[in-house]
C-alpha cells in the first residue's frame, strides 16, 4: 500500500512537471514546435538511458521489447502488450497519463530519430506525392481532440467465461483501453497538400515497426476533422511506446487502425487489404459470413463498454464508500449508468460527472453502503444513440469487441 502511494506520488509529480513545462514554454513565446523538437531530443536520451540499464529487472530481453517502465504495480504484463490495471484510475482526473497508458506492440517498440524520419505520402489517390520531415510535420496547422484508444480485443478474456472456450489473442481484461489528449495535424491536410483525387477510396497508413503494420481506411474516415496525424500525446512529443515520433489517431475505430510509428501512407483508388482487415481484425465465427477476400466482417468502430475503478478480484473493508467507475462509447457521449451490486437483479442509476466527451469517456459514482460478502458488480451503459451494452455479444475465434455487461468480482471483509 505504501509503496504503491510513493509510487502514485512519483507519477503525479512527473506528470505536473510534464504540463508545467508546455505551459511555461508557451508563456514564454517559445512555439509548441521549438518546444517539441527540444522535448523530442530530451525523450530521446531519457529512452537511451532506460535501454542503457536494461530496464528494472534482471532479464535485459523482454525488457527492450517495450521502452517505458512497466511495473507490475501498473500494468498486466503480455510481454509486448501491457494492460492499464485500472484500480490506478481511481478518483484520477480525465485523462490517463502516458506512464498508465496501455501499450499494444504486435511486435516491438522501435527506435525512431525524429531527425531523419519521413514521411511518404503516395498511390494513385494522389496526383502529388509528398515526402515530409518531422518540422514540416510541426509547421501545419494544429489541432488537438480528447479521444479514447482502445484495442479491439478489449474485453476478451470474458469470451471464456461466457462460452467456456477461449478466444485466441491476448487475454485482456478491460485494460486496453486509455484517454490522451492528442495533438497532430488534421489527416485532411496533408492528403490535400497531396492534391488527393475525387476518386481515393482507401487510405493505408504503414508502420515502421518489424512488422510493418498496414491497417487500411475509408476516405470518409481519413478525411473526419477528428482522424489526425499525431506528435504529442498529454503535452509530450509521443512516447516512443505510443508512436514516436508519429501515429495516427482514428478516433472510435478498432485501436489498430490507430498505426503508430507511421512512415508512409497509401493513398489510392482501389480498396486495399493487407493482413489486418482479411484474417485478422475481422469477425470469425458461426454468426459471421466471410466477405471476401476478408474471412469475416471487416471491423471498425469498437463497442460501448464500461469498467470498475476497483481491483480486479481484490478486497475492500465493510463500510459507506464511494464506487466509481468510466463508460464510453465510439458513437457519442454517454447518457446513462446503471449499476448493480447484486448479480443483475436490480439496477440503479450512477451519477455521471463532466467532462463526457464522444469518442472518449464518463466518469461516474455511486455510494455503497458495502456489507461483508463476496460481490460481483455489474455496469451497463447507454450513449446518445440509444446503444446500450448488451447481456450477451456472439462468440468469434479472435475475441473482438466483446462488450456483454460483466461481473467484477469483489470481496467486502469486516
Ligand atoms: N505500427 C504499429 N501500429 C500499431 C500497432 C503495432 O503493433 N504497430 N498496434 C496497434 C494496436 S493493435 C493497438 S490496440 C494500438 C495500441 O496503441 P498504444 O500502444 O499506444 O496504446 O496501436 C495500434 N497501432
Ligand atoms: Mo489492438
Amino acid at each position: 500500500m505504501k509503496q504503491d502511494d510513493l509510487r502514485d506520488e512519483a507519477l503525479y509529480l512527473q506528470t505536473r512537471a510534464d504540463e508545467l513545462a508546455w505551459h511555461r514554454a508557451h508563456a514564454l513565446g517559445v512555439s509548441r514546435r521549438r518546444f517539441l523538437q527540444l522535448a523530442a531530443s530530451a525523450a530521446a536520451l531519457a529512452a537511451a538511458d532506460t535501454l542503457g540499464r536494461a530496464g528494472n529487472g534482471s532479464q535485459a530481453a523482454p525488457a527492450d521489447l517495450i521502452v517505458k517502465p512497466t511495473p507490475p504495480e501498473w500494468f498486466y504484463d503480455f510481454a509486448s502488450n501491457k494492460e492499464m490495471r485500472w484500480e490506478n484510475m481511481a478518483g484520477r482526473g480525465y485523462l490517463v497519463p502516458n506512464e498508465l497508458f496501455f501499450v499494444r506492440d504486435h511486435s516491438r517498440t522501435p527506435r525512431i530519430e525524429a531527425s531523419t524520419w519521413r514521411l511518404k505520402v503516395e498511390g494513385s489517390g494522389v496526383s502529388r506525392p509528398l515526402e515530409l520531415s518531422y518540422d514540416d510535420i510541426l509547421s501545419l496547422p494544429e489541432t488537438s481532440v480528447i479521444r479514447y484508444v482502445e484495442c479491439a480485443g478489449n474485453g476478451r478474456s470474458f469470451f471464456e467465461g461466457a462460452y467456456g472456450k477461449r478466444a485466441s489473442g491476448t487475454q485482456w481484461k478491460l485494460g486496453a483501453i486509455g484517454v490522451a489528449e492528442w495533438t497532430g495535424v488534421p489527416l485532411r491536410e496533408v492528403l490535400d497538400r497531396a492534391g488527393l483525387k475525387q476518386t481515393a477510396r482507401d487510405v493505408m497508413p504503414e508502420g515502421l515497426d518489424e512488422l510493418r503494420v498496414r491497417r487500411p481506411m475509408s476516405i470518409a474516415k481519413a478525411l473526419e476533422d477528428d482522424t489526425l496525424l499525431v506528435y504529442a500525446m498529454n503535452g509530450s512529443p509521443l512516447p516512443p511506446d505510443h508512436g514516436f515520433p508519429v501515429r495516427v489517431l482514428a478516433p472510435g475505430w478498432v485501436g489498430v487502425a490507430n498505426v503508430k510509428w507511421v512512415g508512409r501512407l497509401e493513398v489510392s483508388e482501389q480498396p486495399l487489404f493487407t493482413p489486418w482487415n482479411t484474417d485478422n481484425y475481422v469477425l470469425i465465427g458461426p454468426d459471421y459470413a466471410p466477405v471476401p477476400p476478408a474471412k469475416g466482417p471487416v471491423l471498425t468502430t469498437q463497442s460501448p463498454k464500461s469498467a470498475f475503478e476497483v481491483p480486479w478480484d481484490g478486497e475492500l473493508p465493510a463500510g459507506r464508500r464511494t464506487i466509481r467507475g468510466r463508460s464510453w462509447s465510439p458513437f457519442g457521449k454517454i447518457t446513462r449508468v446503471e449499476y448493480s451490486v447484486d448479480r443483475g437483479i436490480t439496477w440503479q442509476t450512477a451519477t455521471l460527472r463532466e467532462p463526457n466527451i464522444p469518442r472518449a469517456w464518463v466518469r461516474w459514482d455511486f455510494e455503497w453502503e458495502a456489507k461483508p460478502g463476496s460481490y460481483s458488480l455489474r455496469a451497463r451503459a447507454t450513449d446518445e444513440q440509444g446503444n446500450r451494452q448488451p447481456a450477451t455479444v456472439p462468440f468469434n475465434e479472435l475475441g473482438y469487441l466483446f462488450n456483454a455487461v460483466i461481473g467484477h468480482p469483489l470481496t467486502i471483509r469486516p
